[in-house]
């Protein structure tokens, strides 16, 4: 069995995709980090270690003395957060990627999990169904680093054989973390306000639609590339997926149908300048022709799902 080292994993995605690898390895051949140590309590089903992925001497050491052969690389400065110090964003986003895939080349490592994101787009990109190449003129600090991740990733794989794979998600909407700092996580927040009894004050218009994805699918898609043989992963930059696509009012219609008194009001931010520079709707042909990839949830499937599930769900 291989040992898979997991960067991040207290975050959104990790805290599931963790799980999903355990499930899969065997939780002796699973290390999830973070630099936060509180958050690694929950990890009592694998092993765990605490990292902070600047420090690039204690993370060649941890992928040595553990003899790691596959890093899923988690940790970001999502697009909210990024704007308000965005030279660090750029740094911990940028440095930690090239630590990685300097690694792999060096220790010559198996694969490489890299998540890139619709932020890779930008205002001048054509909005409905996304195509996979278009132009990319993104304008938030994460977009442009996201980006330039993929040019990276390419170069690697081009140049040195490292096999890294990734995929440009949606926002990824799952129940089991809190909202971390993306522009799409209003959607993770107002199934919070839902079931506490809160009224919901969304940063976004309401009819401002982007694509969005339930974390169910985001795992299956990942663990989908990571296991596709490796003549079939033909896009080295990263693969558009699509799954579900809709805005504000339409989150809380699927949500009123369990809590008919949820109320909203709209008080676009910032943010909502970042949503509108990001597609509607991605075109996701090649991730479905080279390795398989279908979603499985929509809107309604999902909130039904999360809103069975979160009001017993303990963090
Ligand atoms: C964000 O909103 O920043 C992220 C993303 C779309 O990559 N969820």
């Amino acid at each position: 069995m291989e040992r898979i080292l997991i960067i991040g994993a207290a975050g959104q995605l990790g805290s599931e995709l963790t799980w999903a690898l355990t499930e899969l390895y065997g939780g002796d051949n699973v290390i999830a980090t973070d630099i936060n140590p509180q958050a690694l309590t929950k990890f009592d089903y694998c092993q765990s270690r605490v990292l902070d992925v600047m420090d690039k001497d204690a993370l060649k050491k941890l992928v040595v003395d553990q003899q790691v052969k596959q890093i899923y690389h988690l940790a970001a400065v999502l697009s909210a957060t990024g704007e308000q110090n965005p030279l660090f964003a750029w740094n911990l986003n940028m440095d930690s990627l090239i630590f990685v895939l300097e690694l792999a080349k060096e220790l010559k490592l198996d694969k490489i999990y890299w998540p890139s994101s619709i932020a890779v787009f930008g205002p001048n990109t054509p909005k409905v169904n996304t195509p996979q190449y278009c132009v990319k003129e993104p304008n938030t600090v994460y977009g442009i680093s996201k980006q330039a991740g993929e040019r990276w990733c390419e170069y690697y794989f081009q140049k040195f054989g490292v096999d890294v794979r990734s995929l440009r998600y949606p926002g990824l909407i799952g129940y089991k973390s809190l909202p971390g700092g993306g522009t799409t996580d209003y959607a993770v927040d107002i199934y919070h306000k839902a079931i506490a009894g809160e009224h919901f004050v969304s940063f976004l218009k309401e009819d401002t639609y982007l694509p969005m994805m339930y974390m169910p699918d985001a795992i299956k898609a990942t663990l989908d590339l990571m296991h596709a043989p490796k003549e079939q992963v033909l896009i080295r930059s990263s693969y558009n997926v699509g799954a579900i696509s809709f805005s504000p009012k339409e989150i809380f219609e699927s949500i009123r149908l369990h809590y008919p008194d949820f109320t909203i009001s709209y008080e676009p931010d910032f943010r909502q300048n970042i949503a509108d520079g990001w597609p509607d709707s991605v075109d996701d042909t090649r991730a479905r022709q080279d390795w398989g990839w279908k979603p499985q949830y929509g809107l309604q499937e999902m909130t039904d799902d999360i809103l069975k599930h979160l009001p017993t769900f303990t963090f």
